[in-house]
């Protein structure tokens, strides 16, 4: 596995490139041009210099996340086409770069929800958390306001405030999109990228929704072991692949992540590993990475990448806040990378103890 780390670039991130090359083992960082709108080509030279700046540091950049698919793709309009031809050009000019996989996710509207950014948890460190009653009495609008006015004035990626103006029409274009239709304006976009990909060598990777089931009436379709199977069929290349989110899909009990990391091994192509506290009532707070610290077990996880002989990309994935640092909300140093100190010690005590070392 490759370690890296999530880097927002230096006009929009609070931790530095410094500061990400002195974490144990990282080889990386993911990186995406937060500033160039959902639908729009990443031209050649604002691609060249992040690579060189990243280059600069002696990390590796070599996986986007995420290219955004624009809301006319997934509604399946007619003007989707162009969009497509767009994000074509986008992953042609990624792979003169040396961009081996780019992850993105095929939620309607919301990209992440969550009802509060900043929860205290008992030893006053804040994490993001999801209560299920307050989305259901929420108007989508307060919503968007909510999640924007948490951001510290740093870019939130999936919520575009140019984009979420127009909240009320979007959802009534998605009045006529069930799952179904979903998953065939997610293939009709896939039949068309992945020759694209398969000539650029660059790996696609689908992000889980989150959470992982439908909320305000949107359909949601990348949500559990069977659709996942679903998508991976619709284009059946290696290059359609995953990203598996362990937080993600993780927030539904019945998901059995480690079976799914043995079920679609090499079709995975980017992980991301973090841990969730789920309360009985099915709400759920995001926790440090330590199994013991919420509901899912990163042992058994990290066991099962290990056990498929795991060479993609890892990262681990939200944090908390903690030792009074102000970040974007889950994306702070500290607790990701105290994260990567924990998933790269589980990983050589896996491997040593294999092999009886
Ligand atoms: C999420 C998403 O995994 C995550 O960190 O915050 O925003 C994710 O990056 C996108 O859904 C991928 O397209
Ligand atoms: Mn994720």
């Amino acid at each position: 596995m490759k370690m890296t780390f999530r880097w927002f670039g230096s006009k929009d991130d609070t931790v530095t490139l410094d500061q990400i090359r002195q974490i144990p083992g990282i080889t990386g960082v993911v990186g995406m041009l937060t500033d160039i709108p959902a639908g729009e080509v990443w031209s050649e030279e604002r691609i060249r210099e992040l690579v060189v700046e990243v280059n600069s540091y002696g990390l590796e950049l070599e996986v986007i996340e995420s290219v955004n698919v624009h809301e006319d793709i997934k509604l399946g309009l007619s003007t989707r086409d162009k969009y497509i031809e767009n994000y074509k050009k986008t992953l042609k000019n990624l792979s003169k770069y040396g961009i081996k996989v780019v992850c993105y996710n095929f939620m309607p509207v919301f990209d992440w929800t969550r009802t509060d950014l900043a929860k205290e948890l008992e030893d006053g460190s804040t994490v993001l958390s999801y209560e299920q009653k307050l989305i259901e009495e929420m108007d989508p609008d307060k919503l968007v306001e909510d999640i924007q006015g948490g951001s510290k004035g740093l870019s939130l990626p999936g919520w575009e405030p140019e984009r979420l103006k127009k909240l009320k029409e979007l959802f009534q274009l998605y009045r006529d999109v069930d799952e179904d239709q979903l998953f065939e304006n997610l293939r009709y976009f896939l039949e068309r990228i992945i020759p694209t990909a398969e000539e650029c060598d660059i790996k696609m990777a689908i992000h889980p929704d989150d959470p992982p089931w439908t909320i305000f009436g949107l359909p949601r379709i990348v949500t559990n072991k069977e659709n996942l199977g679903r998508i991976l069929k619709l284009v059946d290349s290696p290059y359609n692949g995953l990203t598996l989110c362990s937080g993600c899909l993780g927030a539904n009990p019945n998901n059995d992540i480690a079976d799914m990391i043995r079920t679609f091994g090499d079709r995975i192509h980017f992980a991301h590993v973090r841990n969730i506290k789920i309360h009985p009532n099915g709400d759920f707070d995001e926790s440090s990475h330590l199994s013991s610290d919420g509901s899912l077990d990163i042992f058994e996880i990290m066991k099962a990448y290990h056990d498929i002989g795991f060479k993609g990309y890892i990262r681990p994935d939200h944090g908390r806040m903690i030792w009074g640092e102000d970040a974007r909300p889950g994306y702070g140093l500290y607790d990701r990378a105290l994260g990567i100190a924990y998933l790269n010690g589980l990983w050589e005590a896996i491997d040593k103890m294999k092999r009886g070392v």
